[in-house]
């Protein structure tokens, strides 16, 4: 006979919004098998079918390596084919300074990686915190040799012009406070901007964290620790818009960025641009913004807690690594639930948080976890802090792609019971998946295939659900239940027997 099917009960609605309400499809969040540094990753590149890692770490082992197993000397710089993920012998060390790199960006052909970080000496020869090495051959590059006289941030290219944001005061022996632009040749340019002050008591050191250059409107936005650029102490907080040839404010973006709160990630697509911010204290700001480059303005913020450092826009989706732990007034986001979620995925149309929730550990350095991103031939490249992602181990380095999707919801305990003659009602608590955020439960009767249920679940918000079967009053039957995330199956769980009343 044919069951009548009576849906869930008391189901608790989603914390915000819909999921998916503008339909992006997201990565999946299985991580491909992925080499591992054993230090930080502050910056990823990709150019030419190469993927560049930057930060400080001494060495490089292969997936599933423990720490100090298999490991192949890398100083501070590794890189890795795109596509299989398998190391390369371009290998140039960086060292000297605080031994560190804080930023990479190819020139627009990819002939060119631009490095800059706090070091001596790039391969075999000295380099005062930034060099440029040629993608062809893996030679660190004679004429970009510019004398920086502290750590580099930030870097963005043109085809005339690199433009370098970090914490020094000159550039070839030119006052150049926390930003400045050079051709590819290392002539310093006349762009100028004066950038001080910073409101994070902990650390006051004015400094420009991160840039972004706009060529078509000959642009260069720029964001970090400070009060203002070139004296507009009133208007000017932590994200400032500069004409890229003379340095010259032209965007204010007063009021976006809050006391206490730094910028720590820029990056535009040509239509918008997307901040990330990490601040300290209370009242800060801590979340992402999404900006129009033609006019300047706001398209949305969200306020979730836990700074964000990396920000990436890929096929309408913002992908970001933060340690989110408050998203309650974002679409699709969730309550202080004692948990910190290091990737996010949001619309880019309405900031919706999408069900992508890949995760790492804090790891090690501030324990803050992913510190950079980059898209390599549609695979996403994460590295920062980390020690373990999806709660196995895997440090400093991770990739996601867009299939396959490998990653089976875990099937939930069920009970059954009778209550009513001839009616058998299951009770069961909604799975939840890393990338789908409806999964479909099927149900089955003395091994047969009787009905299915969708619903829309996340790991902090797991409805309840039931179904009520109708049979022979007196009979006992056999249920057994199983999930999908439309690719994968979970494991049937049970099977429970029930006796219908009489
Ligand atoms: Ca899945």
């Amino acid at each position: 006979m044919i069951a009548a099917a009576v849906l869930g009960t008391a189901s608790t609605a989603l914390a915000a919004g819909p999921a998916q309400a503008t339909g992006e499809s997201t990565l999946t969040a299985d991580p491909l098998s992925t080499w591992q540094t054993d230090g930080i990753v502050w910056s990823l590149a990709y150019a030419k079918g190469i993927v560049y890692v930057g930060g400080r770490f001494d060495h490089i082992r292969p997936p599933g390596a423990a720490p100090g197993t298999g490991e192949v000397a890398r100083e501070n710089f590794a890189a890795f084919d795109a596509k299989t993920g398998q190391p390369l012998s371009c290998a140039p060390a960086f060292s000297g300074g605080t031994e560190t790199i804080r930023a990479m960006k190819p020139s627009p052909d990819g002939s060119l990686l631009y490095i800059g970080g706090s070091f001596g000496k790039a391969g075999p020869v000295g380099r005062s915190n930034t060099a440029a090495l040629n993608t062809a051959d893996c030679t660190i590059d004679g004429d970009f040799k510019p004398t920086v006289s502290s750590t580099v941030r930030a870097l963005d290219v043109t085809d005339d012009a690199v433009y370098l944001g970090g914490q020094f005061d000159t550039v070839q022996g030119q006052t150049r406070e926390r930003v400045a632009a050079l051709r590819p040749d290392g002539t310093l340019l006349p762009f100028k901007a004066t950038i001080r002050g910073s409101s994070i008591s902990n650390d006051p050191t004015p400094g420009v964290n991160a840039l972004t250059v706009v060529p078509q409107l000959n642009k260069v936005i720029i964001g970090g620790r400070f009060t203002s650029v070139n004296g507009s102490v009133l208007t000017v907080h932590a994200l400032a818009g500069l004409d890229a040839t003379t340095g010259k404010v032209v965007n204010n973006f007063t009021g976006w960025i809050p006391q206490r709160s730094a910028v720590k990630a820029l990056v535009n697509d040509g239509t918008n641009f997307y901040v990330g911010a990490e601040g300290t204290g209370g009242g800060v700001f801590d979340g992402r913004i999404a900006g129009r480059l033609s006019d300047g303005s706001q398209i949305w913020k969200d306020t979730c807690l836990g700074a964000t450092q990396a920000v990436l826009p890929y096929k309408g989706v913002l992908y970001s690594g933060s340690h989110a732990h408050n998203c309650s007034d974002t679409p699709g986001g969730f309550t202080d639930i004692g948990n910190r979620q290091h990737f996010l995925a949001q619309s880019i149309s309405d900031k919706t948080i999408l069900p992508w929730f890949p995760d790492t550990n804090d790891g090690i350095g501030e324990q803050i976890g992913p510190r950079a991103l980059t898209m390599a031939d549609g695979i996403l490249w994460a590295g920062g802090e980390f020690t373990t992602v999806n709660d196995a181990p895997q440090q400093g380095l991770t990739r996601f792609a867009a299939g396959p999707d490998t990653g089976a919801p875990q099937v939930p305990l069920m009970s059954g019971s009778s209550t009513s003659r001839g009616r058998v009602t299951l009770n069961w608590k909604a799975s939840w998946d890393r990338d789908n955020g409806s999964l479909t439960y099927r149900i089955y009767r003395d091994g047969a295939y009787l009905t299915s249920l969708a619903k829309e679940s996340r790991y902090w918000n797991r409805p309840d659900m039931s179904y009520t079967d109708t049979v022979e009053p007196g009979s006992q039957h056999r249920y057994s239940l199983e999930v999908t995330d439309g690719t994968n199956v979970s494991g049937r769980n049970g099977p429970v027997y029930v006796t219908a009343r009489n």
